[in-house]
C-alpha cells in the first residue's frame, strides 16, 4: 500500500493519503533558519541553533500524533464551518476532504479541496533571510459568492528549547508580546539568558488583520485544542496580549469570493524586530513577485546543488534517489548533523565529530567551498594529542567555549575519521593547499592539517591494546557497544588500517617519503595485529572485551557475529582476499535478509552489563540486530571491492527507501529519505519498519556506495577514476558530473555483461590506457566512453 508517490519531473514526493503510519517530513531553509514540517503541516522552526534559538514549539513523541505546527484555517462565514488547509489539526472526513502535500526541495505545499473551495498554502524560507513565508492561495470553485475568515496559527517556543521542556517556573514568565498596530505585525520578544537576544514578528503582508492573539491560551482556550480553536468558534480573535504565559502569533484576514475568484495571502514568520525587520519584510513581500521571486531561488539554489552530478542508469528508483533525494538528505545532515528532527529534539546541538566528518562524502562534490569550512571546523575540534571532542558546537567554540572530553569521554574512532574526510575532499577538488593550512587545536597549539592527520594516526597508535589492537575507549562507530577498561576493538582497527592507507597514498602523491615509510611500518603491524587476533574461521570477530571475552565469536554466548567487521575487513583493504570474500559469505548467509542485513545475530536477548547498552534494546530495535541502514551502506561496498556485482546491487537496493514505497504500511517511515534503522528480522512483530528518518550516516554512505563503488566514478588525487561494479544484466549507464569545475558526460557500456572491468576508455574521441583519467586529460567539457570487458 502507498500514501503518495514520487514526482519526478517536479522532484517532489507527493502525499496523497495524509493519514501516513508516522509524520512525513521536510526540512525547509539552506542557512541560519530552518524548519522542519510534515504531511500534516506540523513541526517546528528555529534559528541558527535548535537548542537555543528555537522559534516555534513543538510536542515531541506526543498524542495527537504532532503538533503544533503552522497552521490556516478557513471559516465560511455563512455556515460557521471550518477547516484547515493542511487536512490536520481539523482533520475533516476524508470523503469529503481532498488533500495533497507536495514535499518539495526546500518548500512544502498543501493542497485541499472542500465544499467547493480549492486552497493551497506553500511553505518556504528564502536562501538569505531569517523568515518563512506562507503563501496561501483560496480560489472559490462555486456558483455562488462566498464570505471568509482565514485564520493562521502558530506558537512560539521560549527560544531556549532545554529550558522550555524542563522548568516553567521561569519559563513562563518571559516573554512579552506586543502588536504594533501601524504596520499590523505581532511582536514577540524574550529576555532569556540566550546568545541570540531574539525577537520575532509575524504578519500578513498583502491584506488587512482583522484581530490577533498573542496568547496560546486565550486563542484555543482551556480545553479545546488546535482542532477547535476558541477565537474561530468566536469568529473574531481576542486581541489578547501574553506577557508572560504561552506566546502565539494568530491572526484572522477576512475575504470575499466570487464565483471562480481566487485571492492569495502573503503570511511572514521572521526573526527580528516587528518595527524594523518585520516592516521592511513586509513591505517587500506585500507583491506576489517579490514572493514568486524569492521562491524561484530556492528552486535555483537547489538545482545548482543537485545537478553536480546526473545518473541514468536501468533502474528508475535508483536515478529518483540518486539524482535527487539521496542528494538533499545529504545535504540536510551536513546542514544539522544529528540536532534537529521529530527524533532529536534538539537538545544535542552542534555537530557530532564522527557524524560532521563523515557527512562531507555526499556533499564535497557539490559544494567544495563550504566542505573546506567545515573540515576546518572539525580540525579545531582535535586536541593536540590527536584525538577529537565527540561533540561540540561551532557557534560557542568560535566564543572559546571549548568543552574539552575528560579522557573517559575519548572515543577510538573520532579523529581517525579526518583521514577519510580530509582526503575526499583533496581527491574531489584537487585543494592540496588545505594540508599547509596552519589549524589551532581545541587545547594548546597549532599545527599544519597535515601534521594534525598524523597526530590523530600517532594518537591511535598510542592506544592499542593486549592484541595490538586499537583500544576502544568510550566507544567506537557503534556508541553501545562497551569496549571500556582495556577492551580492543576490531572495527576501529580496520578503520586505522584504512586510515593509514589514506594518509600513505596521500604522503606518497605528495613526496612524504619519510611518512610513507613511517606508516607502512604501522600498517605492517595493525595487519599482523588483524591477522593473529580478529579472524575467527569464517568471519572477523568484533573485538575483545576487557575481560578478554571475544566479542562476536563463535564462542560467544549471544552475537556471534556482527556486520561491520566483515564489511571494513574488506572496505579497509586488509581482506581484499579470500578471508575477506569467506567473510562477506557469512553476512550473506547469516545477516542477509529482503530489507538489509542486520547489524549483529543472533539479537541480545538478555542484558549483559560486560557488553553493554547494545543488549538494552529488545531484539530487532537499533544497535541489536536491526538493520542499520549506515552500516549496510558499507556491505556494498565490500562487495564492489570484491567485484560481486550482483550483491552490491542487490544490497543497495534491499534498502532503498524509494522500494519501500508500495509496502509504506509495513515501512512506515518517508520513502524519499533513508531512517537509521529497518526492524530487524528477530523482532516478534515489526519486521521490515523504519525508525529514526534523515539524519543518520546512511544518507553520505549510500551516496558514496551507489556512486563511487556501483558506478564507480571515484576522485582521485590525480584526476578521476572510473571502475563500475554492476549487475552484469545491465547494457550500461550514463552519468553527467562536474569535477573541478569541468563538465563529464560519462557513457558507460557493457557488451560483454560483466559486473567488474574496464577494456577501454576513450576520452574526447582519444583511447587511453587506463581507467584513471588524470585531470591534466580533461576540456571543459568532456565526453568519456568506458567500454566494460574482461
Ligand atoms: O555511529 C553512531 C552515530 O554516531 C550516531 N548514531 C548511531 C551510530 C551507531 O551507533
Amino acid at each position: 500500500m502507498n500514501f503518495g508517490y514520487f514526482d519526478e519531473q517536479k522532484r517532489e514526493y507527493v502525499i496523497t493519503n495524509p493519514k501516513t503510519p508516522t509524520s512525513w517530513v521536510n526540512y525547509l531553509g539552506t542557512s541560519d533558519y530552518c524548519l522542519i514540517i510534515s504531511n500534516n503541516a506540523s513541526g517546528y522552526s528555529f534559528y541558527k541553533s535548535p537548542k537555543l534559538g528555537r522559534v516555534t514549539r513543538f510536542r515531541f513523541n506526543s498524542i495527537p500524533m504532532d503538533r503544533p505546527g503552522r497552521y490556516v484555517y478557513l471559516k465560511d462565514e455563512k455556515t460557521n464551518d471550518f477547516w484547515s488547509i493542511s487536512w490536520q489539526p481539523v482533520g475533516k472526513p476524508l470523503d469529503k476532504f481532498l488533500s495533497i502535500c507536495r514535499h518539495g526541495l526546500g518548500y512544502t505545499i498543501f493542497e485541499s479541496k472542500y465544499n467547493s473551495i480549492i486552497s493551497s498554502l506553500k511553505i518556504f524560507v528564502p536562501v538569505d533571510k531569517p523568515l518563512e513565508i506562507w503563501e496561501v492561495k483560496i480560489k472559490n470553485d462555486s456558483n455562488e459568492k462566498k464570505e471568509f475568515s482565514v485564520f493562521t496559527y502558530t506558537e512560539f517556543c521560549l527560544w531556549n528549547s532545554m529550558l522550555d521542556m524542563m522548568d516553567f517556573q521561569y519559563i513562563l514568565y518571559t516573554c512579552r508580546m506586543g502588536y504594533n498596530k501601524e504596520d499590523e505585525i505581532i511582536d514577540y520578544s524574550i529576555k532569556l539568558w540566550s546568545p541570540y537576544e531574539p525577537k520575532a514578528f509575524f504578519t500578513c503582508a498583502n491584506k488587512k488583520i482583522e484581530s490577533f492573539d498573542t496568547d496560546r491560551d486565550v486563542f484555543i482556550g482551556p480545553y479545546n485544542s488546535e482542532s477547535n480553536p476558541e477565537a474561530i468558534k468566536n469568529g473574531k480573535c481576542f486581541g489578547s496580549i501574553a506577557i508572560g504565559g504561552n506566546p502565539c502569533a494568530a491572526t484572522q484576514v477576512k475575504i470575499e469570493l466570487q464565483p471562480g475568484q481566487e485571492e492569495y495571502l502573503v503570511f511572514l514568520l521572521g526573526i527580528g524586530n516587528a518595527y524594523k525587520e518585520g516592516r521592511e519584510y513586509k513591505k517587500i513581500f506585500a507583491s506576489i513577485d517579490s514572493v514568486e521571486k524569492e521562491f524561484k531561488k530556492v528552486q535555483e539554489y537547489w538545482k545548482e546543488r543537485l545537478n553536480k552530478f546526473e545518473c541514468n542508469t536501468q533502474d528508475e528508483k535508483m536515478n529518483l534517489m540518486l539524482n535527487i533525494w539521496n542528494q538533499y538528505q545529504c545535504h540536510t545532515t551536513f546542514n544539522w548533523s544529528r540536532s534537529a528532527s521529530f527524533i532529536e529534539a534538539g537538545g544535542r546541538d552542534g555537530l557530532g565529530f564522527r557524524d560532521s566528518s563523515q557527512d562531507i562524502l555526499g556533499v564535497v562534490h557539490s559544494i567544495p567551498q563550504e566542505v573546506r569550512r567545515r573540515l576546518i571546523e572539525l580540525l579545531k575540534a582535535q586536541l593536540s594529542e590527536g584525538y577529537a571532542m565527540h561533540h561540540f558546537q561551532p557557534l560557542t567554540m568560535s566564543q572559546g567555549k571549548h568543552n574539552i572530553p575528560p579522557r573517559e569521554r575519548i572515543y577510538s574512532d573520532d579523529h581517525l575519521w579526518l583521514l577519510i574526510a580530509v582526503p575526499a575532499y583533496i581527491k574531489e577538488t584537487g585543494d592540496f593547499s588545505i594540508l599547509d593550512e596552519i589549524v589551532e587545536y581545541a587545547d594548546s597549539g597549532s599545527a599544519s592539517v597535515y601534521d594534525h592527520l598524523k597526530q590523530a594516526l600517532e594518537f591511535s597508535w598510542n592506544n592499542r591494546g593486549k592484541h595490538g589492537l586499537l583500544l576502544g575507549l568510550a566507544a567506537d562507530w557503534n556508541d553501545c557497544i562497551n569496549l571500556k577498561d582495556g577492551g580492543e576493538s576490531t572495527w576501529s582497527t580496520q578503520l586505522y588500517y584504512k586510515a593509514l592507507s589514506e594518509f600513505i597514498d596521500l604522503a606518497e602523491y605528495i613526496g612524504k617519503t619519510d611518512d610513507v615509510e613511517k606508516y607502512k611500518k604501522y600498517r605492517d603491524e595493525i595487519k599482523r595485529a588483524l591477522e593473529e587476533f580478529t579472524w575467527d574461521g569464517e568471519w572477523f570477530v568484533r573485538g575483545y572485551l576487557a575481560s578478554g571475552k571475544k566479542l562476536g565469536s563463535k564462542e560467544s554466548e549471544q552475537s556471534k557475529i556482527f556486520l561491520n567487521s566483515q564489511s571494513w575487513a574488506v572496505f579497509s583493504g586488509a581482506f581484499l582476499d579470500e578471508k575477506g570474500k569467506t567473510a562477506m559469505d557469512s553476512v550473506k548467509k547469516y545477516l542477509a535478509t529482503e530489507h538489509g542485513c542486520v547489524k549483529n545475530w543472533p539479537a541480545y536477548v538478555d542484558y549483559i552489563i560486560e557488553v553493554g547498552a547494545i543488549t538494552s534494546f529488545p531484539p530487532g530495535l537499533k544497535e541489536n540486530a536491526a538493520i542499520f541502514c549506515h552500516a549496510n551502506t558499507w556491505v556494498i561496498i565490500a562487495e564492489a571491492l570484491l567485484g560481486r556485482g550482483e550483491y552490491a546491487f542487490e544490497y543497495y537496493m534491499s534498502f532503498l527507501p524509494a522500494n519501500k514505497n508500495e509496502i509504506a504500511e509495513i515501512y512506515t517511515a518517508e520513502p524519499y529519505v533513508y531512517s537509521q534503522f529497518i526492524t530487524g528480522k528477530e523482532h516478534p512483530y515489526y519486521f521490515g519498519r523504519a525508525r529514526n528518518p534523515w539524519l543518520t550516516g546512511t544518507a553520505t554512505w549510500a551516496f558514496t556506495a551507489a556512486t563511487q563503488y556501483i558506478l564507480g566514478i571515484r576522485p582521485h588525487y590525480n584526476g578521476i577514476i572510473i571502475d563500475p561494479c554492476i549487475p552484469s544484466s545491465w547494457d550500461g549507464f550514463e552519468v553527467k558530473r562536474i569535477f573541478r569545475g569541468k563538465k563529464l558526460l560519462i557513457k558507460v557500456l557493457n557488451p560483454e555483461h560483466v559486473s567488474k572491468g574496464v577494456k577501454k576508455v576513450i576520452i574526447n574521441g582519444k583511447e587511453i590506457k587506463s581507467n584513471l583519467i588524470s585531470e591534466a586529460l580533461l576540456d571543459e567539457e568532456n565526453v568519456i566512453e568506458v567500454i566494460m570487458g574482461l
